[in-house]
C-alpha cells in the first residue's frame, strides 16, 4: 500500500538542500507539527470535553479569550520549550515573550504563533487554525528580548498554518514553494496531498467584512463597488464574496482556488494601525502567499518589508491573487497625496 510522503520524510528531504543543516530546524518543525496534531485533537472533541466558551480572561489585545485559546497556547509552549531548538516564543495569547526556561537548553530559533486563529468561530464549529512563523534568534546565546523578534517578514525561515476543518491540514513553506499535508488520523501522520500549491493570478472571489463598509478608505470602496457592479461594470465580470472571519480558512481557500482577502485600514482602525497582527498573522501568511505566487500588501507597502515595532503590532492586510491585489494597490497609490 502506497503510504505517500509523510511530512517527517518531506522535512528531512528538504533539509538535504540546506548547506550545513544540523537537523535542528527539522527537529523543531517536527515539534510544531506534533503540537498541531494535539491541538487538532483538542479542537475536534469540542463540547465533549467541556473546552468551549470563554476562559473568563482577556488577552493583551483586549479580546475575550476562549478556553481553547488558553489551552492551545499551552500546547504550543509545552510541545516546543524542551528540545533545545528555541531561544524564546511569542504568541497572540501572551503579553510578553516566553524565554525558554533555564532548565532547558536554549537554541538558535524563535517561534511566534497565533495558537487558535479565528477562535470566535470555535463555538459555532467553523474552521479555525494555528498560524506559526520561525525566525533565527540574533545574538545567539544572549538572553532573548522582545527586540529579537523585531525582524521583517523577509527574515522568516519558515511559515505555516494548520487548519482544523472538515479535514486537518498543515500548509508549510521554508522558502522553496508551498506544500499542503492532510492528517491521516489512522496513522497519526500528515501526508503530502497538495504539492507545490500556487495561487491563480486572477480571481472572481473577494473576501472582506462588508459591515465595515462605511469606514473604508476610498480605494477599497472603489474596488469593492467595481466588484459589485459585475459584468456591466468596469471589471466586466461578476464576482462572488466570502467572509469566514477566520483568516486561516480564507487564506486556505485562496491557496486552493485563488481569491483576494482584505482587512484594510479604515477610519475605525486608524488609531491601532489595522486589525490583524503583523508578527503572527500577516507575516507568516504573507510569506506563504508570496511563495505560492501571490502578493501580500497593506495597500501602501509590501507586508514582508515592514520593520516591526512591537510584538502585537497591527497592520492592514490585502493578499491573494497577484493581478487582483495589484489592482487594489494601484487604487491606493492613486489616492496617495489626495485628501482622504
Ligand atoms: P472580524 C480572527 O479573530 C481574525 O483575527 C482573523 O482570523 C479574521 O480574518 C478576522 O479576525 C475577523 O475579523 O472583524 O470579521 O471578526
Amino acid at each position: 500500500m502506497h503510504l505517500g510522503t509523510s511530512i517527517t520524510q518531506f522535512i528531512i528531504e528538504e533539509q538535504r538542500h540546506i548547506q550545513g543543516a544540523t537537523g535542528d530546524f527539522t527537529s523543531l518543525l517536527n515539534d510544531v507539527v506534533t503540537a498541531c496534531k494535539v491541538i487538532s485533537n483538542a479542537v475536534s472533541k469540542g463540547a465533549l470535553v467541556g473546552v468551549m466558551g470563554s476562559a473568563g480572561s482577556e488577552n493583551i489585545q483586549g479580546e475575550t479569550q476562549k478556553q481553547l485559546d488558553v489551552i492551545t497556547n499551552e500546547i504550543m509552549i509545552r510541545s516546543n520549550e524542551w528540545a533545545g531548538h528555541l531561544a524564546a516564543m511569542a504568541s497572540e495569547e501572551m503579553d510578553d515573550i516566553y524565554p525558554i526556561p533555564a532548565k532547558y537548553p536554549r537554541g538558535k530559533y524563535l517561534l511566534v504563533f497565533d495558537p487558535l486563529d479565528g477562535s470566535s468561530n470555535v463555538d459555532v464549529n467553523i474552521s479555525v487554525g494555528t498560524i506559526f512563523s520561525i525566525l533565527r534568534c540574533p545574538g545567539e546565546g544572549d538572553a532573548p528580548s522582545a527586540q529579537a523578534f523585531m525582524q521583517p517578514g523577509t527574515k522568516q525561515v519558515c511559515a505555516g498554518y494548520a487548519i482544523y476543518g472538515s479535514s486537518t491540514m498543515l500548509v508549510l513553506t521554508t522558502g522553496h514553494g508551498v506544500n499542503g499535508f492532510t492528517l491521516d488520523r489512522d496513522i497519526g501522520e500528515f501526508i503530502l496531498t497538495h504539492p507545490n500549491m500556487t495561487i491563480p493570478a486572477d480571481t472572481k472571489e473577494f473576501a472582506i467584512n462588508a459591515s465595515n463598509q462605511r469606514f473604508w478608505e476610498p480605494a477599497v470602496q472603489r474596488y469593492v463597488d467595481e466588484c459589485l457592479a459585475g459584468k456591466s461594470g468596469p471589471r466586466a465580470k461578476d464576482f462572488n464574496m466570502r467572509w469566514v472571519a477566520s483568516m486561516v480558512a480564507e487564506v486556505h481557500r485562496i491557496l486552493t482556488r485563488g481569491g483576494i482577502f482584505m482587512y484594510p485600514l479604515d477610519s475605525k482602525l486608524k488609531q491601532q494601525g489595522g486589525k490583524l497582527r503583523l508578527l503572527y498573522e500577516a507575516n507568516p501568511m504573507g510569506m506563504i502567499v508570496e511563495q505560492a505566487g501571490g502578493v501580500a500588501w497593506t495597500g501602501y507597502e509590501r507586508i514582508l518589508d515592514i520593520e516591526p515595532t512591537g510584538l502585537h503590532q497591527r497592520v492592514p492586510v490585502i493578499l491573494g491573487s497577484k493581478n487582483e491585489v495589484e489592482t487594489v494597490v494601484s487604487y491606493h497609490q492613486e489616492t496617495v497625496g489626495k485628501a482622504a
